[in-house]
This record gives structure tokens, C-alpha cells and sequence, in this order.
């Protein structure tokens, strides 16, 4: 379960064609932040081949609503001056349980799913819910590339270069009513897709659920994201679209959404099911309060190795403390953990 930390499964092997996906993302924004608009077609032809696979080995072409997205991206909209992790280890490391629990299993098996057509249903306490399209949600909305520090419960981190849109540009369009009080977030159930929901005996009962309180979810900092180092998010990150809360533990930040439901109470969510004791609502990343059975005080950066571990000291907040610490103002922390 999330407890599940393989030493073996830290450190890949990095043929050529791995990092050069890294390179060929750099370039282009090189290229853009010289302003040599000219060349961005030739280039984003490049870094779009391909989009959902991880290894970068076959050509295909990114959906149309995201090339016509590709040439307004507005780069380093939130930035950091930390090392990205690199695309190799971001796209195979993961954590998404609906196709297994090792940190390979998504890389491996998600290929099965399919991120088109994808539609988006909105319902609950707003003037306008309904079931919308992927292309339509995003129609009105440039993309914003936010370079995030990405932190799991289980004390490793990434940096992490998303694509997205701020959550609060799309619930503004369905219009929150007096009643919306929480967000709700669903993932999609389909065990054809998903192998991992064949089981009848694993321990999540689908859909995976996070939620937000609705001041959390409007927050500058919470995007949807629908890509990663210039394209299109691969499959095993949450394709087509998924949630960054950057301040808050990675499981939070819920993929492959379908559902988004304005609620008056608090949603039921799935860590917190499965482990109350364990997993609260709230997950921000906090050094001070311990994991029942580890510490939070440090993380791992990946990409890191026996012999580099890279460690390093765990920030509140997960460093965006100056930005999000006033959400919490009056609240004790490890109790609202
Ligand atoms: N639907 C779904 N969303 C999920 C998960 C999952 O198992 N299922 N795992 C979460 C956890 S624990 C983490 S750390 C992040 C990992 O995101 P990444 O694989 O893009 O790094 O996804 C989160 N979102
Ligand atoms: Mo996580």
C-alpha cells in the first residue's frame, strides 16, 4: 500500500531515448524564452510525437485541443529554481492503484487506458452543472506551466513541470452556489481500463475519491493538469486531466478525473476510508507531524540511489507556506492533519 517503499525500483537505468525526451523539453524552452516564435511549430511537432507514451519510442500525435494549446502555452507561470526531475523517473515512479500498487505497475499497464474522448461530469451546489467534454473545458483557458515540488506521504518528492489551468477558472464557469462548501473529485471506474479494479480483493473500494474545501480549491496554486514537461501527461501521471495540490501529499492530487462535485459536507475520501488514523483530510505537508509509522521530517528527491540518497529537509507547507499557511489560520494542524 502507500507504505511501500522498494529501494530496487529507485533507480532506473537511462537508455539514450529516455533523456532525450528531458533535452528535447529544454530546448523548446529555450527556444521560447529567446522569443523565436518561428521555430515553435517545427519544435513543438517534436516534443508533441508521441504524447502518452513514457519511452518517447513511437510516433503519434497529441489530441487536437492540445496542439491548438501548444503555441499559447504561458511558460514558467510558477517556477523554482530546483532541479526538475527528470521526465524518466516522473513518468515511472508512480503511484495509481487502480493499476497496481508497485511503482512500475502504472508505466507498465496503463497503456490500456483511454483518454479519449473524455468527458467531465459537474454536479451538486452550482447554477450550471452538466457533463462536458474535455475540448469544451478547456476551450476558453490558456495553459500554464507550473513547476511544483511534488511530495508523497511515503517521504519522496519530485519537481514536477505541469500543464494546467487553475481549478478556480473552471468552477467559476459552473458558478458555485451558497452551498458549495467542498469539492469533491472522482476517478473513472472501468475495470476494462483499469486491471487493477478486476480484483476482488484489493482494498480500495473505486471510485478513488479526494475532495478540497472550497477555499482550497479556488487557491491560485490548485491546477488541473493535462500535461508534463511540454506534452501531453502520460497515461500512468493521470491522462487526460488530473489534480496538483501542490502544498498538500500526493495523494491528493487525484488522476484521471471524471467527476467534480460541489458539496455542502466534507466528501468521504479514500486514504481517509482506508486509514483514518493514518491519512487525514486535510494532508498538508507537514514535518512536525509524523506518519504513525515514520517520520515526515525529510524526503527523498528523486531521482536519488544508495549511494545518493539525496535527502533533504521536509518544508511545511511543502514550501508554499507563505502562500496557503492563512487557509489554515486558528486550526491545530495535527489535529486537522
Ligand atoms: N486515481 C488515483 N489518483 C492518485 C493515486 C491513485 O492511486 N489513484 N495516487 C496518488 C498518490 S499517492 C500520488 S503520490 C500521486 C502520484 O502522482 P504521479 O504518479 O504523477 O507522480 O498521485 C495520486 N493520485
Ligand atoms: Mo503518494
Amino acid at each position: 500500500m502507500l507504505l511501500k517503499t522498494s529501494l530496487s525500483a529507485l533507480r532506473w537505468s537511462a537508455p539514450e531515448h529516455h533523456v532525450t525526451d528531458e533535452k528535447i523539453y529544454l530546448n523548446r524552452r529555450a527556444f521560447l524564452q529567446a522569443g523565436i516564435g518561428a521555430s515553435l511549430v517545427g519544435v513543438s511537432s517534436v516534443v508533441l510525437a508521441n504524447p502518452y507514451r513514457a519511452d518517447g519510442a513511437q510516433a503519434s500525435v497529441a489530441p487536437a485541443w492540445f496542439q491548438q494549446k501548444a503555441d499559447a502555452i504561458q511558460w514558467r507561470a510558477v517556477a523554482t529554481d530546483e532541479a526538475l526531475t527528470p521526465f524518466n523517473d516522473a513518468a515511472r515512479y508512480n503511484n495509481f492503484y487502480e493499476f497496481g500498487t508497485d511503482k512500475g505497475d502504472p508505466a507498465r499497464l496503463a497503456q490500456s487506458l483511454q483518454p479519449e474522448p473524455w468527458s467531465v461530469l459537474i454536479d451538486g451546489a452550482v447554477a450550471k452543472p452538466g457533463k462536458v467534454g474535455l475540448e469544451d473545458l478547456l476551450a476558453p483557458h490558456a495553459l500554464q506551466e507550473r513547476i511544483y515540488r511534488l511530495r508523497c506521504v511515503e517521504a519522496w518528492s519530485m519537481v514536477i513541470p505541469w500543464l494546467g489551468i487553475p481549478l478556480a477558472d473552471i468552477l467559476k464557469r459552473v458558478e458555485p452556489t451558497a452551498k458549495a462548501k467542498y469539492v469533491r473529485f472522482e476517478t473513472l471506474v472501468d475495470p476494462e481500463q483499469m486491471p487493477a479494479q478486476r480484483s476482488a480483493f484489493g482494498l480500495i473500494k473505486w471510485p478513488y475519491v479526494e475532495g478540497l474545501r472550497i477555499d482550497e480549491a479556488m487557491h491560485p496554486l490548485t491546477i488541473l493538469a493535462v500535461g508534463m514537461y511540454g506534452r501531453v501527461l502520460p497515461k500512468q501521471n493521470g491522462a487526460p486531466l488530473r489534480l496538483v495540490v501542490p502544498w498538500k501529499y500526493g495523494f491528493k492530487s487525484i488522476k484521471s478525473i471524471v467527476r467534480i462535485s460541489l458539496l455542502e459536507k466534507p466528501p468521504r475520501t479514500t486514504w481517509q476510508s482506508l486509514a483514518p488514523d493514518e491519512y487525514g483530510f486535510y494532508a498538508n505537508v507537514n514535518p512536525a507531524v509524523s506518519h504513525p509509522r515514520w517520520s515526515q521530517a525529510s524526503e527523498r528527491r528523486l531521482p536519488s540511489s544508495l549511494f545518493n540518497p539525496n535527502r533533504m529537509d521536509t518544508q511545511p507547507f511543502n514550501g508554499y507556506a507563505d502562500e496557503v499557511a492563512s487557509l489554515y489560520g486558528g486550526m491545530d494542524l495535527a489535529v486537522h492533519y
